[in-house]
């Protein structure tokens, strides 16, 4: 049995639990929180992050990697592009939902739900900068990349919309909204895949907002 350690509030913890439910593979979750991890974490997970996986006595940290080895374990319903020049457009926007986006979207859930959750009052200027000078070269990259296209690396859902959609979730738990008025195409986009089965079932069951 699979095994996801962390929690299903994490934007790279729902990552992996969206690509085993695309694939229809069952799992249980660990639900442990980073701050600060369990000891025994260390173990499965040196820097102490989540998420990290287990399955049986193999043991992987790190989103990315889980997501990499799921794909290689259980190829039928693949979520990264068949084509060579997709699977590298992919692999780019994975790395850049998991890296660059989040300054922009999941920081804002950092600064104003999980500094409470570590006993600490948010910093309205930090939340104000992320808004006014962090989001908007940010969203223009995506917003020109995503044009009118429904998926963004081949004509299939894959790993690139997962990372990106997991990322804007995150901002919605914050308390945002989707940017319909200065970015439509990424409000488009990221509805539409909000929509999926997957990602319906797993943010309806977080205690922040519910998708219809
Ligand atoms: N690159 C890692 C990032 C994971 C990550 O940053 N997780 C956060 C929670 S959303 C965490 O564990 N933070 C604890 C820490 O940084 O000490 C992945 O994709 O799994």
């Amino acid at each position: 049995m699979i095994t996801i350690h962390g929690s299903s509030v994490s934007p790279f913890v729902r990552k992996t639990l969206v690509c085993l439910k695309e694939k229809g593979i069952s799992y249980e979750l660990n639900g442990i929180s980073p701050f600060p991890p369990p000891a025994a974490h260390l173990a499965i997970s040196p820097l102490g992050k989540i998420p990290a996986m287990t399955d049986g006595d193999l043991s992987i940290p790190d989103s990315a990697a889980i997501c990499g080895y799921l794909e290689k374990r259980f190829p039928a319903q693949p979520l990264y592009p068949s084509d060579d020049g997709e699977y590298g457009r992919a692999l780019w926007y994975h790395i850049w939902a998991d890296n660059e986006l989040p300054k922009a979207t999941a920081a804002l859930f950092f600064n104003r739900v999980a500094v409470k959750m570590m006993k600490r009052e948010p910093d309205q200027a930090v939340i104000d900068k992320i808004i006014a000078k962090v989001q908007p070269p940010i969203f223009d990259y995506l917003e020109a990349e995503i044009g009118d296209k429904t998926y963004l690396a081949g004509d299939a859902f894959s790993i690139a919309d997962i990372a990106i959609t997991c990322q804007f979730v995150q901002m919605l738990y914050a308390g945002e909204t989707l940017p319909a008025a200065s970015h439509p195409n990424i409000a488009r986009y990221i509805t539409n895949h909000m929509q999926r089965a997957s990602f319906k079932t797993l943010i309806n069951s977080d205690p922040f907002i519910k998708v219809p």
